[in-house]
C-alpha cells in the first residue's frame, strides 16, 4: 500500500511565515502537495530545538507535484497568508518571513512574484529570500499539530501506517491536518481516497472519521 504517493517527480519548497503550525495546515490541503513537515532553518545553529532554536526561523517545507500545482502559486499563496511587509522581529528570528529557494528557476520565480506581489499590493515585501542550506526538522509533537488535537482521528489513521514517520510524512495526513482547520473540502479528500491504493477496509476505517472529524 502505497499511501504516500511516492512519486518520483517532485519538488521540495521550504518557507517561513511565522508560527509552523499554520501553514502546515494551510498549504496541506491543496491539490499537488504530496507532503509537508515542519521544522528550523535559515540560522547557523547546529541541531535547533523549539526550545533552543538559536537563530532559526520555524519553517515549513512541502514536497509538491509542479504538475499540479506550479511553484509560483505555492509563492503567492506564501504571501497572500502572511502579512510580510510589517516589522516581524518581536521574537528574534523565530517568526521571520522566509524564503528559501532550490534551484535558479524557483529563485527566479520568486523574485518574480514578489514583484508582482508588490505591484499589486502596493507594500514593501520584507521577506529575506535566500538559498536553501539545511532544515531541521521539528520535534514529533508539532508534526501535524492540529490533527493530534483530535486523538480518535490520530489514533485510527497511525494505526494505517507501518511507522510513526510514515504517518507523518502522508499525504492523508497532510490533509487531514488542514481539514481540522477547516481548509479543504471533504468532498475532495474523499475523492482522493481512491488513488491511494487502500484497501475496502482501509478506505471504510477513514471514510467513517472524515465524516466525525468536522462536523
Ligand atoms: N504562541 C504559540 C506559538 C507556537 S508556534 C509553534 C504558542 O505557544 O501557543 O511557535
Amino acid at each position: 500500500m502505497d499511501l504516500n504517493r511516492r512519486s518520483t517527480s517532485f519538488q521540495t519548497a521550504t518557507f517561513s511565515m511565522g508560527c509552523f503550525w499554520g501553514p502546515d495546515s494551510q498549504f496541506g490541503h491543496l491539490p499537488g502537495v504530496i507532503r509537508t513537515r515542519v521544522g528550523y532553518a535559515g540560522g547557523t545553529a547546529l541541531d535547533p530545538t523549539y526550545h533552543l532554536m538559536g537563530d532559526h526561523t520555524e519553517t515549513l517545507e512541502i514536497d509538491f507535484d509542479p504538475e499540479v500545482i506550479p511553484y509560483s502559486t505555492i509563492v503567492t499563496l506564501f504571501w497572500d497568508s502572511h502579512d510580510a511587509a510589517k516589522d516581524r522581529t518581536y521574537k528574534g528570528r523565530q517568526y521571520l518571513s522566509l524564503l528559501f529557494y532550490h534551484d535558479a528557476e524557483q529563485q527566479k520565480i520568486a523574485h518574480q512574484v514578489k514583484q508582482d506581489w508588490e505591484n499589486k499590493h502596493h507594500k514593501k515585501i520584507q521577506t529575506e529570500i535566500q538559498p536553501y542550506t539545511h532544515f531541521y526538522q521539528a520535534e514529533d509533537r508539532h508534526q501535524k499539530y492540529f490533527l493530534k488535537r483530535y486523538p480518535k482521528a490520530h489514533s485510527s489513521i497511525t494505526y494505517l501506517f507501518p511507522t510513526y514517520s510514515d504517518y507523518i510524512d502522508s499525504t492523508i495526513a497532510a490533509r487531514l491536518n488542514s481539514f481540522v482547520r477547516e481548509f479543504g473540502l471533504l468532498a475532495d479528500i474523499k475523492k482522493e481516497l481512491e488513488f491511494w491504493g487502500l484497501n475496502e477496509n482501509e478506505k471504510y476505517i477513514l471514510e467513517e472519521l472524515l465524516d466525525t472529524i468536522r462536523w
